[in-house]
């Protein structure tokens, strides 16, 4: 009995397993000083044979954390709320810069590299996993560059092949 516990707890230190739901590579992105945002970041892997949801994201580190996607919208990438990520059995889902994320609003402290940090998933089930995900700074982030219209008036002939005519005009 203990022996199993001790596994469980050793198990824990790397990776949580609830609900066929297997946590991989997840961290949160250091904030900066005075920033009230940052957002979580991971792998989740449903190895079970049933679709499981993700429906919630809580820490103590900020005061509200909800799941969000990036969308498209008019060829900018805008942050939306979204009241699950549907995990497929057998399928990796990756919350990541770009894409899903836990979003972390209303920090009460810094989150700065090197702390870790509880966070707990809720799913569809009903079951919950407690992650302890480590700050990272300078993780991949996607940029938004402004878009650099090139000017469309100037776009090159396309299909002006030269034929070769050497019958050299018509004669009469
Ligand atoms: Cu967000």
């Amino acid at each position: 009995m203990k022996k199993s516990m001790l596994a469980t707890l050793l198990l824990a230190l790397t990776t949580i397993t609830h609900a066929d739901v297997v946590v991989h590579h997840g961290y949160l992105r250091a904030s900066a000083p005075g920033a009230p945002n940052s957002a979580g970041f991971m792998v989740l892997y449903n190895r079970g044979d049933k679709e499981v949801a993700l429906t919630s994201a809580a820490t103590e580190a900020a005061q509200v954390t909800e799941l969000h996607n990036h969308v498209e919208d008019n060829g900018v990438m805008r942050m939306r709320q979204v009241a699950h990520v549907q995990l497929p059995a057998g399928a990796h889902v990756e919350l990541q810069p770009g894409g899903y994320h836990l979003m972390l609003m209303g920090l009460k402290g810094q989150l700065t590299e090197g702390q870790r940090v509880a966070v707990t998933l809720g799913f569809n089930d009903g079951s919950t996993q407690q992650l302890e995900l480590p700050v990272v700074r300078g993780a991949p982030t996607r940029q938004h560059h402004p878009d650099h219209q090139h000017d469309h008036g100037h776009q090159p002939p396309h299909g002006t092949g030269h034929q070769s005519d050497s019958s050299a005009g018509h004669h009469h």
